[in-house]
């Protein structure tokens, strides 16, 4: 086993020494000119696009790299670029990894350190898409509207100095301009985040701040750019120094920053791509004319229990996705969360039959190799909760029938804002409305009323119709003190003895 601190770095020149069971682009990179601009470099992207694209340029089209670029954080840069952007898959299930160098980032730049030459890059004509993963929050909407939020910090930032972007919309936006100036036809936009109709979001909040910046970079912003909508899936768990030494000693190179997922990665995109787009049917992407069906069974029934089994989890002190799967009790909620609450609100999804698809997931979510862990998947609720489960249950309440197990997850939600269960375990939020959350949660910590109340006036996380909702608020209150007077284990088990 080669000792990871000692280890030669993978690199362009060490691509040739790799040993013969670890995967490496199929395809001479030095051909290779890029087409993509990538906005988000974390781990999903490139577990996934990084993967697709990988798969495109060793089947001949060489026109098709990717310059990554981080918006904020360095550490991603700073790690890949001495390796010429080359980092590792590692592929777990079940004690089996495989190991695959990815080739598809030709570079990669920091926005935030390298502002001109990002600009630069976005502006060159034969960049013809940009991709999006920059979470729900990067996007600077109100998941309540899906419309931006003029008054965030970076918006009006960004709008008070829109030639020095830090916001998506303001760098893209910036990007578009030049290119509009320059006589080039524009980019089109791929967004590959967990929103719902996340094409449809990103046009809203790039249209409505190119608006704010000038009237005919509105229009032309509006008339003129193409936002194709995506689901994207591939579980991703964030990197451990576990890992790291893995790939070290698969390798026998150092790999800075390796990424880890599951063998599962499903791709749904639609196809709108007006000055083109890479084959990536040919590496297993579904391109069709209506992507929502199928990202609204993704969001609410992957996500949607992700979400459900980490509040629990982390109140519950359990780690990881898959232990909570090995759990008497959790696996039994999630079942009833999805046959109760999320499954039928899902439109029929072609060539999907969509319960099979639940029991793949509970299959997917028990994979042992993978250690997601769920104080991982808690943050951000504020942004998550809305399209994974507030969503469909405002659609069931419209047509009569009440949420059973979603008040559960929001009652678990409440409770995890206390950051602590009172019994010696402690955690911390992290969310872009944390301090406002956890100031309701610690002043009301004892009060399950008042915290739920207070919390359901949050008007950005919670629609007027769950809000206002009485047996969906006295469920949520009930599950809360609950769990607060008698912990996870006692609330659960009166929940599915209901
Ligand atoms: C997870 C997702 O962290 C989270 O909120 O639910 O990252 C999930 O693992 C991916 O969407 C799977 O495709």
């Amino acid at each position: 086993m080669s000792d990871p601190t000692t280890a030669a770095r993978l690199g362009t020149a060490r691509l040739a020494t790799l040993p013969a069971a670890v995967g490496r682009p199929g395809y001479d990179r030095a051909k290779v000119t890029p087409g993509i601009v990538h906005l988000g470099l974390g781990a999903f992207s490139r577990a996934h696009l990084g993967v697709y694209t990988d798969d495109v340029l060793a089947s001949g089209a060489s026109d098709w790299g990717i310059i990554g670029v981080n918006l904020r954080s360095p550490g991603i840069v700073d790690a890949l670029k001495p390796q010429d952007g080359l980092y590792t898959l590692l592929c777990r299930e079940n004690g089996d990894d495989r190991l695959r160098v990815i080739g598809a980032f030709l570079d990669v730049m920091n926005a935030a350190t390298e502002l001109e030459a990002v600009l630069q890059a976005m502006a060159r004509p034969e960049i013809r898409v940009v991709t999006i993963t920059v979470t729900e929050k990067g996007y600077c909407h109100d998941p309540a509207t899906s419309r931006l939020n003029e008054v965030h910090p970076m918006v009006t930032a960004d709008l008070a100095d829109p030639m020095h972007p830090r916001s998506l919309p303001g760098l893209i936006v910036e990007a578009l301009r030049l290119r509009r100036d320059a006589g080039v036809p524009p980019f089109t936009v791929l967004s590959c985040d967990n929103l719902p109709q996340n094409g449809r979001i990103t046009k809203a909040v790039v249209t409505r701040f190119a608006q704010l910046r000038d009237a005919d970079l509105g229009r032309y912003v509006a008339d003129g750019v193409a936002f194709p909508s995506s689901m994207v899936d591939r579980i991703t768990p964030a990197t451990k120094d576990a890992d790291r030494a893995t790939v070290a000693a698969g390798l026998g190179l150092d790999d800075a920053w390796p990424v880890v997922a599951e063998p599962f990665r499903q791709w749904v995109i639609e196809d709108r791509f007006p000055t083109g787009r890479p084959a990536w049917e040919t590496a297993g992407a579904v391109l069709t004319d209506d992507v929502h069906p199928f990202e609204t069974m993704k969001l609410r029934c992957l996500n949607g229990a992700h979400s459900t089994l980490a509040y629990l989890s982390v109140l519950g002190g359990i780690e990881t996705v898959a232990d909570a799967m090995a759990d008497p009790l959790l696996p039994k909620v999630i079942r009833r969360l999805w046959d109760d609450d999320l499954i039928p609100t899902v439109p029929p999804v072609p060539g999907t039959d969509v319960a099979a698809y639940t029991l793949d997931l509970a299959a997917r979510f028990r994979n042992p190799g993978i250690r997601h862990l769920t104080i991982q998947i808690s943050s951000d609720g504020s942004q998550k909760l809305g399209p994974r489960l507030l969503t469909p249950s405002a659609e069931l309440i419209a047509e009569g029938r009440t949420p059973k197990a979603v008040p559960l997850t929001i009652a678990a939600w409440m409770a995890f804002l206390r950051e602590s269960d009172g019994r010696g375990r402690v955690w911390t939020v992290a969310d872009p409305i944390a301090p406002r959350l956890t100031a309701i949660a610690h002043e009301y910590r004892d009060d399950p009323p008042a915290l739920s109340e207070a919390l359901f006036a949050v008007s950005e996380i919670f629609p007027a119709v769950i809000a206002g909702n009485t047996d969906f608020r006295k469920a949520t209150v009930d599950h809360l003190a609950s769990l607060i007077a008698h912990g996870v284990p006692a609330t659960l088990s009166a929940f599915l003895g209901r």
